[in-house]
């Protein structure tokens, strides 16, 4: 079935934080970005090793770009983000997106973590904290190329701090992640879930081949991997200018913060 916009999605975007444009990408399209990003699943491999998350930006790797144009082109894509955020918004720049894998070897997991304040050492907190309701910003996207339940999510903690409950997970800043040295395969997968299960609130994302995920990456959120889940997702945004010049300015300033510290 042809996908087809829903104004469900504007409503699921704000309240719960996250939309999925189910199978909005054709079959063809597909076919074409796996092919692509089998390759770049070996240069991420190459670059960071056996268990490597991701290759990012595309366009700073050999890779064949006309899948990626083909994406970045795709008049549905482009109708749905312009209504869900607005036409300033746009997806499939090269030069920004990347894509996420399974691990090779072992099962792992990301910490819970909002993005920016849980993972940029030295960011200025006040300055995240004042843009968090920003519709502008932290518009992020998970587009699966095959079935990918890896990353899980709080709905509706995008319009919100943190719990009391969720204080008490982390006093002294982010949740750390499990403890896996010396598990075994399947105790690391165990602690993986269990870790992931272990939020407030938590729901899995469940994504199908061609689904593309639009969420804030303020909402608190997660990634669990395994070697026999294959994953190619492509990480992206729904970029502005404004974002542009938002993420250069906090990473300078977490830069100099660091540099002082
Ligand atoms: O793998 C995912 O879907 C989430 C990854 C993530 O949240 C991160 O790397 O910041
Ligand atoms: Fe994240």
């Amino acid at each position: 079935m042809a996908y087809q916009f829903s104004y469900r999605s504007v409503e699921e975007f704000h309240t719960l934080g996250y939309t999925v444009f189910r199978q909005i990408l054709p079959p063809s399209l597909i076919a074409d970005l796996r092919r692509v990003t089998d390759a770049a699943r070996v240069i991420a491999r190459e670059r960071a090793g056996p268990q490597a998350q991701r290759l990012q930006p595309v366009g700073a790797f050999d890779l064949d770009t006309a899948a990626f144009q083909d994406y970045a082109d795709l008049p549905e894509l482009i109708d749905a983000i312009a209504r869900v955020l607005s036409p300033r918004h746009r997806h499939g720049n090269r030069d920004l997106f990347g894509v996420l894998f399974e691990p090779a070897e072992q099962p792992w997991c990301t910490a819970w973590h909002r993005d920016w304040r849980d993972n940029i050492p030295g960011l200025d907190i006040d300055m995240w904290e004042r843009s968090m309701a920003d519709g502008e910003l932290f518009n992020q996207v998970n587009c699966a190329l095959y079935e990918d339940n890896c990353t899980w999510v709080v709905p509706g903690s995008h319009l919100r701090h943190d719990t009391p409950d969720e204080k008490a997970l982390f006093p002294q800043g982010a949740i750390p992640s499990p403890k896996l040295d010396g598990l075994t395969y399947e105790e690391r997968e165990r602690a993986g879930l269990d870790y992931s299960r272990s939020m407030p609130g938590a729901v899995r994302l469940c994504l199908d081949a061609g689904d593309f995920a639009l969420y804030r990456n303020t909402l608190w959120h997660i990634g669990n991997y395994s070697p026999h889940l294959k994953r190619a997702t492509l990480h992206d945004y729904g970029h502005t200018p404004v974002y542009g010049v938002w993420t250069r300015n906090a990473r300078e300033k977490a830069r100099e913060r660091r540099g002082a510290g």
